[in-house]
């Protein structure tokens, strides 16, 4: 049986004269099965939905090659017409099922092709993880807790914006104390400011517990001064200790002062007491330890006195335990202050404290 030659699309392609001027329904089926053929290799070699697409197209769209057949089915004589046109539309049906079946594939293909590109390799060894650490005044913070809870204290906190009620007149500072002063404290407005201490903390629990005894805690936290020098900071931190009872005495200040010093600075250590004059507490002491880099020979340290001053103290002035709810006739106290950046200081030997607060990880990462 002769061949038209050429590719199917090109056999079928409609013209004036018509496919099929001779040759009958066999010839006509002939081209079909050629048809047939030539669509599903194209298929099988389609390596993309792109490619499917325009074999798709070239067989069945509008100009299609098997749509040019159906349409020229006009030509062909009616007896012939049914038996091709069945078979023409039945491989229509075949061929759009190849289609899809082919289209599913190559999806299946492309989502396997993306997995394979987004495999994970989850041999590989991690990227190093920066591990942080606590800063050191944190650290010292944190020792100094554990040592006054390990005495029986408790931990309180309060505001750091404070009325000038909490922060100055519970603590017997007049109004025309010098502590008051607008130059060495952050006022908000005329009656709140920055706490200049954490006493106001003091004061808001012996309001908080009274009457009831006994009274053991240590305040924590920031405080705000207008300071700013090698020794000293616009914010600090402080912790303060307080301890009401009915018998409490000059003498467990300075017990618990010494053990606080011992477990802080080594059990060698030595206190000292010197008068002094705060107007929250009467009598007052500053506190020294013996200097802890020439152990009391004296050095550039200790300016060759052999003493370190830590921390200020004192047994609570009658005003303030009366003003705080208590009976000052019935129950005494004592209180004390120190600042964490002047222990971390002297723990460390940092002669500068404005190395807290500079965020400078060569600083920094000395105390990992
Ligand atoms: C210090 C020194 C001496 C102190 C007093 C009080 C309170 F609230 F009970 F009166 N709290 N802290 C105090 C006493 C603080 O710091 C250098």
């Amino acid at each position: 049986m002769a061949k038209l030659g050429g590719t199917a699309e090109g056999n079928f392609r409609p013209s004036k004269e018509g496919f099929f001027i001779s040759g009958g329904v066999f010839n006509l089926l002939e081209k079909l099965k050629e048809l047939e053929e030539e669509t599903r290799r194209s298929i099988k070699n389609a390596k993309s939905l792109e490619d499917l697409k325009e074999v798709k197209v070239r067989a069945l769209g509008k100009k299609g090659s098997l749509t040019a057949f159906l349409r020229s089915l006009g030509s062909v004589s009616p007896e012939e017409r049914p038996v091709i046109g069945k078979q023409a539309n039945i491989l229509r049906e075949e061929l759009e099922q190849a289609f899809k079946l082919r289209e599913q594939h190559l999806r299946d293909m492309q989502k396997e092709g993306q997995w394979e590109k987004e495999r994970i390799d989850v041999t590989l060894p991690g990227r190093p993880v920066q591990l942080g650490q606590k800063h050191p005044l944190t650290m010292i913070l944190e020792e100094i807790k554990e040592i006054f809870i390990g005495l029986g204290f408790q931990v309180a906190h309060g505001p750091d914006i404070e009325s000038d009620y909490y922060n100055f007149e519970a603590l017997n500072i007049p109004a025309e104390h010098p502590a008051r002063d607008m130059q060495d404290s952050y006022y908000i407005t005329e009656q709140y400011l920055l706490r200049t201490h954490t006493s106001p903390v003091q004061i808001r629990t012996m309001e908080q517990l009274a009457p009831k005894l006994p009274v053991r805690i240590i305040a924590p936290g920031k405080v705000f001064r207008r300071d700013d020098d090698a020794t000293h900071s616009p914010m600090f931190h402080q912790v303060e200790g307080l301890a009401v009872d009915t018998d409490i005495s000059f003498s467990d200040l300075k017990g618990t002062l010494l053990l606080f010093v011992r477990e802080m600075f080594g059990s060698e250590q030595k206190i000292r007491l010197r008068p002094s004059f705060f107007p929250f507490t009467e009598p007052s002491a500053e506190v020294d330890i013996s200097c802890i880099m020439c152990d009391g020979k004296g050095c550039r340290v200790c300016s060759d006195t052999g003493w370190l001053e830590i921390l200020g103290a004192g047994m609570v002035h009658p005003r303030v335990l009366e003003g705080s709810g208590y009976n000052p006739r019935e129950v005494t106290g004592f209180a004390f202050g120190m600042g964490v950046e002047r222990i971390a200081m002297l723990k460390y030997g940092i002669g500068d404290l404005r190395l807290f607060f500079s965020n400078d990880l060569r600083f920094l990462k000395q105390f990992g």
